[in-house]
Formats: structure tokens, sequence, C-alpha cells
């Protein structure tokens, strides 16, 4: 497991060298003596674990928790209190803000360890989840919910900024041919394969490659126009048949090729395709989708737009 992040957040430096000092084994330690300085060092880079006093003159501890619960790259960071109050009232507060746990000053040490190692385990589950959720089984790309939701990302991104975005359908040739010659698990074996090369092919690392649903696969390219998903379909083909896994049953060619459907979205004025009347993310697969058809019916191991 990789070294847990720990931010602890506290306006009185004493009391961060005391939780430092009980805590540096336990993982990488940065600090922050005020809420907006705790949310910046928290925007440059998520913690696992936030150990936060309740009671800061410039923006208090339940303002800091209420802001990173209402941030979707910051909500699921748990949150000690480490405060001096201890009433009900004071609790019943932090929780509806979202605190996990409470500490309170003056700290016991065991405790402080407990809590906090007890939280870190939660968070690790929590980011183990995610990661399962968001995979595919077989292949180990994203599936297509993770592709799903990237897509409405970048949609919107796309539709605030005016850069292009472009969607690659794909979609294995003669695929059930194969299964029939080689035998199911061959064609599982095939698909990993396929997988891998296409995940080679992506050229940035914004570019995601997604199985999509049985030999089908998607890629989702921000900030790339036409021009620039024809090169990534064209890669993708050179790169399979340089891989030349072998496919007797095919119809198309004696190894595995993919057929590709291009769809992109952008100012039309710039002449990209966004002839849709109601453009939404749906209709930007729908547009791929019509590609790889078109693209089948040309004859396969091919790309269309
Ligand atoms: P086309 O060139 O028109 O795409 O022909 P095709 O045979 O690939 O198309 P079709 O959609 O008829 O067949 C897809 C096949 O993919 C059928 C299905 O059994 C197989 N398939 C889907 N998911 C998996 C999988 O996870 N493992 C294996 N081995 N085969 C799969
Ligand atoms: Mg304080
Ligand atoms: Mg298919
Ligand atoms: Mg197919």
């Amino acid at each position: 497991m990789r070294t847990p992040e720990l931010l602890l957040v506290d306006d009185d430096p004493a009391m961060i060298q005391v939780m430092a000092k009980v805590l540096h084994g336990i993982g990488r330690l940065r600090f922050a003596t005020s809420g907006p300085l705790a949310l910046q060092k928290m925007a440059e880079l998520p913690p696992d674990l936030v150990l936060l006093d309740g009671d800061m003159p410039e923006m208090d501890g339940f303002e800091v928790c209420r802001r990173m619960k209402a941030d979707p790259a910051l909500q699921d960071i748990p949150v000690i209190f480490v405060t001096g109050m201890s009433s009900t009232a004071e609790e019943l507060h932090g929780l509806e803000v979202g605190a996990s746990d409470f500490i309170t000053k003056p700290i016991s040490e065991p405790l402080l360890i407990a809590r906090t190692r007890t939280q870190l385990r939660v968070k690790a589950l929590t980011d183990q989840l995610r990661e399962v959720a968001a995979t595919d089984g077989l292949t180990g790309l994203s599936n297509r919910r993770a592709f799903d939701e990237a897509l409405q990302r970048e949609w919107a991104r796309a539709q605030r900024s005016g850069r292009p975005l472009a969607l690659l359908m794909l979609d294995v040739d003669h695929f059930k041919a194969y299964n029939d010659h080689y035998g199911h698990p061959a064609g599982d074996d095939c698909l990993r394969q396929v997988a891998q090369c296409l995940q080679a092919s992506m050229q940035r690392r914004t570019d995601m490659v997604a199985r999509y649903g049985g030999e089908e696969f998607a890629a989702l390219l921000p900030e790339t126009d036409t021009p620039g998903a024809h090169g990534v379909a064209t890669a993708i083909h050179g790169q399979l048949h340089a891989l030349a896994l072998p496919h007797q049953a095919s119809q198309t060619a004696p190894q595995v090729t993919v057929s590709i459907g291009i769809g992109t979205f952008g100012p039309r004025a710039l002449g990209w395709q966004a002839d849709l009347a109601n453009p939404d993310p749906a209709s930007l697969v729908k547009a791929a989708d019509s590609a790889l058809y078109a693209a089948k019916a040309a004859g396969r191991a091919r790309s269309a737009h």
C-alpha cells in the first residue's frame, strides 16, 4: 500500500508540532495553519486524511469541512476534528458537516494514533472500492460506468472551453467467428490483448480507453479534433496490424482487426462535426456509432467519420 498523506490543520503551530510528533511514523505529513491554506493544500494534492482544528480565526474547521464535502474531488477524504470543545452540540455540528470522528484537546497519544489508523483503513477501502467499481474485470481497462462519467465530465468541459472532443467506438471484426474457431477462453485472451494494444495506442495522458461492453471498446480524446482522432485511429490499426493476432476464421484478414467509428464535437465554423440540433453526450456516442456502422459496411478493418 502506498504511504498515506495526512494534512494537519491548526492555527496553533505548537499543536501541529505535538500531533506531528505522534503521527510521523503513520504517513507523510503536511501542515496548514488556517482554513484557506488547508483548502489550498488539499487542492494541490488531495490527502488521505485531514486532522482539523475546529476553532480557527479566519475560517473555522466546520466551514473547511463543509467546503470539502461539497467538492467532488475532496468529499471522500475523512476528517477527524481535533477540538477543545466537547459539547454534544459541537459534536453534532461536526457530524452534520461530514466529520468522521472527533478527538478532544488535550489529545491522548494512543487515541490519536488509533483513530487515525481507523480512518486511514476506511479511506484505503473506499479507494479500493472506487477502483473496482470503475474497472472492467476482464481487461483491466476502465469500464462502461467510468467511461460514461468521463464523457459527461469532458463534454461539459468542451462546452465551457469551446475546445473539441473526439470519441472513438471500436468493435472487433468477426469476433463471433473467433470464439467459434478458437474457443471462448481464447476469445477472452484476445480481448485482453486488444485492450492492452488500445491502451498503448493512446497518445496523451488525458486520453481514456474503456471496454464499452462485449467486444466493443470506446476511447475519449479531449482537445482532439477530427484529423487528430483519425491519427489515433490510424495508429490503432497500425499497432494491431503489428501485433498480428491470428484470426483464421475472419473474412476480413487472417488476423484480428477492428472497425472504428469517429465522432467529434466542436465549433462547426472550424469544420468539426457538430451538425446536431441539440448536442449532448449521447449524440456524440450516436455519431461515433453510426460511423462505426459505416466502417463495418465499407469492409471492416478501417475507420469512418
Ligand atoms: P462484426 O464484425 O460485425 O462485429 O461481427 P462480430 O461477430 O464481431 O459481431 P457480433 O456482435 O455478432 O458478435 C460479437 C461476439 O463477441 C459475440 C460474443 O459471443 C462475443 N463476445 C462478447 N463479449 C465477449 C467476452 O467477454 N468474451 C468472449 N470470448 N467473447 C465475447
Ligand atoms: Mg485553534
Ligand atoms: Mg459488437
Ligand atoms: Mg464485432
